[in-house]
């Protein structure tokens, strides 16, 4: 399971001012210890600045890559402005965090993935909004998968995110995003699924049982990357144990090594 860490984003309590004031040792705090505690990459948004988010969200890749000596970065945002000023600075391959069937969007951000050899993250909306069934959800997919394959993007290269629903708006919402990703996963197989599991549970209490449950059943559905906390240990701790489980972690190679780090509690 590819790990993408969330900290790093100013919708956060206190991090819009932490940006704001250019507290840079704890910002490079937040992304070492997400590093430490297993990240593949860090997702970096500070998209609640509108205006100014270029020279920002340029600053925090600076940063956060000098910190980590080059580690990759998810850029989160929606304005191709700002993710360009992110990628011009941004070593390795950078993860466009995202495209999707919105026409604007698609023609503003596919000269970028291009351009800048990224991976890219796939949002299952087009102009008409999210769908709320799979079908739909899939179907706008396929055809952006699709077009991006046209376009000389490899499969490998797409994670495809479900766009998770609170289950506290409609019940159907849990199951219609994990369906989503079966859906991909078993006509594109090369193609990754990715989710950020958090809004599943909002607006209701205790919410990070909800968040590893659901962990549990999208993995098993194909989930293959995941943008959660991962300073989150018992999230983590369902993370290894799906692997293992679901038959992708040759030897219980990976659980044990985490036994052994003293990542399982
Ligand atoms: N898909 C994609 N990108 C995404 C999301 C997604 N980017 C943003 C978001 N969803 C994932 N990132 C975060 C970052 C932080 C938090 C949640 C998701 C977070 N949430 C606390 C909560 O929900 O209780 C708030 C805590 C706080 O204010 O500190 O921290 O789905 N492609």
């Amino acid at each position: 399971m590819l790990i993408i860490g969330e900290k790093i984003n100013t919708s956060r309590k206190g991090l819009k001012e932490a940006v704001e004031n250019k507290e840079e040792a704890f910002i490079r705090s937040l992304a070492k210890r997400q590093v430490e505690a297993g990240a593949d990459y860090i997702d970096v948004n500070c998209g609640t600045f509108v205006a100014e988010e270029p020279e920002y969200l340029k600053w925090l890749v600076e940063m956060v890559q000098d910190e980590l000596n080059g580690v990759p970065l998810c850029i989160d945002s929606p304005s191709a402005v700002a993710m360009e000023a992110a990628l011009k600075v941004h070593q390795g391959r950078a993860i466009i965090n995202s495209i999707s069937g919105e026409k604007k969007r698609f023609d503003a951000f596919l000269p970028l993935v291009k351009k800048y050899d990224c991976k890219v993250i796939l949002l299952c909306m087009d102009d008409s909004g999210i769908p709320e069934d799979a079908e739909t959800r899939f179907k706008i997919a396929s055809q952006v998968i699709d077009l991006l394959k046209k376009e000389g993007i490899r499969h490998d290269d797409i994670y495809v995110d479900p766009l998770i629903q609170p289950v506290s708006v409609s019940t159907k919402n849990g199951f219609s995003a994990a369906k989503t990703i079966q859906m991909v996963r078993d006509c594109y197989p090369a193609v990754h699924a990715v989710c950020g599991l958090s809004n599943i549970s909002y607006g209701l209490p205790r919410r990070k049982i909800l968040n590893r449950a659901y962990l549990v059943i999208c993995a098993y559905n194909g989930l293959d990357a995941v943008i959660i906390d991962p300073e989150d240990r018992g999230m983590m701790e369902m993370v290894y144990a799906s692997e293992t489980l679901l038959d992708r972690d040759p030897y219980c190679s990976g659980y044990l090594n985490a036994y052994r780090k003293g990542i399982l509690g």
